[in-house]
C-alpha cells in the first residue's frame, strides 16, 4: 500500500518566485545546484552551494564542487566566476552539501565528504568565503553535520547524523548532538531525535539548517525521509522511492540535548512542480539554512528535487507553537 499523501503546514509559505537559483545562474559547468549554506555577510547575504556537473548517466556526474554567491536581498544571487571549494585525492572522492555558520564572528563551513572508506563530516574555516582551511573530519559514516552559532556552556556544539547500518538492521538513521572544546575533538554524544519519533518518516532523519536561537529555545530544521516501494521511478534515476520532507524541532537553550518539542506533521512536504516532477530526484525538499528576517519571520532555504534552490518563510511564533503542540 502506498504511503499517505503528506501536506505542507499552513504556517509556512513558499516564495512565489522559487526557485531562486538554478544551474542557469552558474558561469561554469553545472547541472544540479542545490543544498546551500546561507549566512549574512558584510551587510549582504552569502551562499555556498553544491554544484554537480556533467551528467553522465543515471546517478553519475563528472564531478561535484562548491560554488559561492552573493545577494543584497537573499533572493537575487550573483555567482562568483569560479567554484571555491572541492576536495579530491586518492582517498577523498568529493565534498558536498555545505552549511555555513557564523560562530561568534568566525565563519565555518560544514559538509559531507565521500571517501573511499566511508562518508565523513568535514569542518573548515574561512575568513573571506573564498579560501578554506580544514579544521576536522569525522570518522565514517556520518553526514549532515551542522554547528551551533555560539558555544553553549563554553563548548562548541554540533548536530550530526551517524549511519549505523550494522546494528539497526536497515537504514534507520537518527540525529545526535555532541560537543567540543576546539571543533577538533568531539565527544559527549547524545541521541537527540530518532527516526521513529516522526510519524511521517520510516527511513531516516538528519539535521538540516544550523540551529537558530529564539527566546523559547534553539529552532532546528531537519529532513525526514519515508520510503514507499510503490513510488517507482521518480526523476532521472530508475528507482528513486524516497520522499524528503522538512520538520522543525525546539531544543533547550542551555541544555540543547533536551528536546522541548517537535512537529508531529511535516512543516514542508514536496508539492510544487520543482519539488515533485521536474528534476533529478523528485519529492525532495532538503533544508540547509535558516535565517531570521524582519518581523520575526524565519526564512528556510532548501534544495528542491536535488536540482534547484528555493526558500519558504514562516513566523517564528508559529514554528515554536508547531513544535509544542501535541498534534
Ligand atoms: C541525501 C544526500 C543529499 C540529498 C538527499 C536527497 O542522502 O545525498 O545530498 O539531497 O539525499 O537525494
Amino acid at each position: 500500500m502506498a504511503n499517505p499523501k503528506l501536506f505542507t503546514h499552513p504556517c509556512i509559505h513558499r516564495y512565489e518566485g522559487n526557485p531562486v537559483m538554478t544551474c542557469k545562474d552558474v558561469p561554469y559547468p553545472s547541472t544540479l545546484v542545490f543544498n546551500a549554506g546561507v549566512i549574512r555577510y558584510q551587510g549582504r547575504y552569502a551562499m555556498t552551494f553544491r554544484n554537480d556537473y556533467e551528467h553522465i548517466s543515471q546517478a553519475k556526474f563528472a564531478g561535484t564542487n562548491i560554488g559561492l554567491a552573493f545577494s543584497d536581498d537573499g533572493i537575487h544571487w550573483k555567482v562568483e566566476p569560479q567554484p571555491v571549494f572541492a576536495l579530491q585525492d586518492k582517498e577523498i572522492v568529493r565534498a558536498y552539501d555545505p552549511r555555513l555558520t557564523d560562530v561568534e564572528g568566525q565563519i565555518y563551513m560544514t559538509f559531507a565528504v565521500d571517501t573511499r572508506h566511508g562518508v565523513c563530516g568535514g569542518i573548515a574555516k574561512t575568513d573571506d568565503l573564498h579560501h578554506y582551511e580544514m579544521v576536522s573530519l569525522s570518522v565514517p559514516d556520518n553526514r549532515n553535520m551542522v554547528l551551533f552559532p555560539e558555544r553553549v556552556n563554553g563548548m562548541y556544539m554540533r548536530l550530526e547524523r551517524p549511519m549505523p547500518v550494522y546494528s539497526r538492521g536497515r537504514d534507520q538513521f537518527d540525529i545526535w548532538i555532541s560537543e567540543s572544546p576546539d571543533l577538533v575533538h568531539w565527544g559527549n554524544p547524545h541521541l537527540l531525535l530518532a527516526v521513529e519519533d516522526f510519524p511521517f518518516a520510516n527511513d531516516k532523519i538528519g539535521p538540516g539548517a544550523p540551529p537558530l536561537r529564539t527566546d523559547a529555545g534553539w529552532l532546528i530544521f531537519t529532513h525526514t525521509v519515508d520510503i514507499d516501494p510503490t513510488r517507482g521511478k521518480n526523476g532521472w534515476e530508475d528507482r528513486w522511492i524516497k520522499r524528503y520532507c522538512i520538520a522543525v524541532a525546539l531544543l533547550d537553550l542551555n541544555e540543547p540535548w533536551k528536546v522541548l518539542g517537535y512537529s508531529k506533521v511535516p512543516l514542508l512536504a514536496p508539492e510544487t512542480d520543482y519539488e515533485t516532477t521536474i528534476g533529478f530526484r523528485t519529492n525532495v525538499v532538503f533544508p540547509t539554512a535558516a535565517l531570521r528576517m524582519d518581523d520575526n519571520i524565519i526564512r528556510i532555504y532548501y534544495g528542491a528535487a536535488d536540482t534547484v534552490i528555493a526558500f519558504a518563510e514562516a513566523r517564528e511564533e508559529d514554528l515554536i507553537q508547531l513544535c509544542l503542540k501535541d498534534e
